[in-house]
């Protein structure tokens, strides 16, 4: 479809789901070997197994209440936002969340809260965390504004609500702004792509608090301005290993250490590559190629999988996938109603 069309909508937030609910198999696993990840895609394929339903996470749970949050209010409200994630938490513990972040959810659901975004500023000794649950969830912000400024200003806002650490909320922005290219069709030219988030990270992670952090934590001036020129460092190699990879641009659970390999992974999957099946399209590379990093792999295959599916739209994802994954009709229909709002502002 065109820029910013209904099948790129539908194929970011569809396929978010998918990445998060078919990722969950492999989360936390050191090595994955590339086989296991095939068995199980097939096994999706076969109705006669009857693999039954997957299941999704804390990423799915709680973009679900970021969606939720924008269509009733049509527009960011962060006492509203805070208020579902709260209720989904009480609701439906069990869904995987960080360990940190429980904290958070809990103080949320007090009524007594006046400042929302005081929880998450005093997790870890004031520092806030720099996990990569606000990222997670970013992807509904770039469907539901189509201004650029809108899309980094409420991803971080959205992210702030339990992620205070510059590492943490500048992630999620950085998400957002890959999916809001991705929508774009800014894919099409890759290593456009990447120089087009690199200026835009110069911007975000310009300020004197990002510069603090990164220093606190020993990184980079600008952290994820750093991953993104090794992405484009191992765009430009004709051969890049699994371990090349994880090593270079990190499989955890910090923001820094998946959003930028969540991004690898849908530009290096976007030609055929040896170590995948002949048969597969690009989404269908990109989740598998996730999910063989290991590591946060729910997690990386879900913001992979919003990304890759803003550029390859809805089309791109087998049928047989989304039947297996709970919560993927639901966000089928949440992608029309947020094309509605971002094509009505
Ligand atoms: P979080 O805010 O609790 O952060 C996740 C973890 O990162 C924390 O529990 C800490 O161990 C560490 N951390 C974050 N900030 C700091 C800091 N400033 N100082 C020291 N340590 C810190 O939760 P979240 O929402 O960011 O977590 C998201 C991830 O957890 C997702 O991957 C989600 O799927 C889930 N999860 C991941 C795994 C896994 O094995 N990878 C397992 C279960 C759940
Ligand atoms: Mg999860
Ligand atoms: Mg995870």
């Amino acid at each position: 479809g065109g820029s910013a069309s209904l099948s790129r909508f539908r194929g970011a937030l569809v396929a978010a789901v998918l990445g998060d609910c078919v990722g969950g198999e492999f989360e936390g696993a050191e090595e994955v070997p590339m086989e296991s990840v095939l068995q199980h895609l097939n096994s999706l394929d076969d109705e006669t197994k009857g693999t039954g339903i997957l299941e999704y996470s804390d990423d799915t749970a709680m973009a679900r209440c970021v969606v939720q949050s924008l269509l009733t209010r049509a527009g960011f409200d962060e006492h509203d936002m805070a208020r579902r994630f709260a209720k989904e938490y009480s609701a439906s513990p069990g869904r995987g969340y960080g360990s940190g972040v429980i904290q958070v959810l809990k103080k949320l659901s007090s009524p007594q809260l006046s400042d929302v975004y005081q929880p998450a500023r005093d997790q870890f000794n004031g520092r806030g965390s720099f996990g990569n649950g606000g990222a997670m969830r970013a992807a509904p912000f770039a469907l539901a504004f189509p201004d650029l400024a809108d899309v980094k200003r409420f991803a971080r806002l959205g992210a702030m609500l339990t992620h205070s650490c510059s590492l943490g909320y500048n992630g999620a922005v950085l998400q957002a702004l890959a999916v809001h290219l991705s929508l774009q069709g800014a894919l099409d030219l890759p290593q456009q792509f990447i120089s087009r988030l690199i200026t835009e990270m110069e911007e975000v992670e310009g300020d004197e608090v990002t510069r603090n952090d990164a220093r606190i934590l020993k990184e980079a001036e600008k952290p994820f301005c750093e991953r993104l020129h090794r992405i484009r460092d191992l765009m430009e190699r004709s051969k890049v290993s699994i371990e090349e990879v994880i090593s270079e641009l990190g499989n955890g659970i910090a923001a820094l250490h998946s959003v930028p390999t969540a991004i690898f992974c849908v530009v290096h999957c976007l030609q055929p590559r040896e170590c995948l099946p002949e048969n597969y399209g690009g989404l269908e590379r990109t989740i598998a190629y996730s999910l063989a990093l290991g590591g946060d792999t729910d997690t990386i295959a879900c913001m992979a999988g919003a990304i890759a599916g803003a550029h390859y739209g809805v089309e791109a994802i087998p049928q047989s996938w989304i039947k297996c994954c709970e919560g993927a009709e639901d966000a089928d229909m949440n992608a029309k109603r947020l094309h509605m709002l971002y094509h009505q502002s």
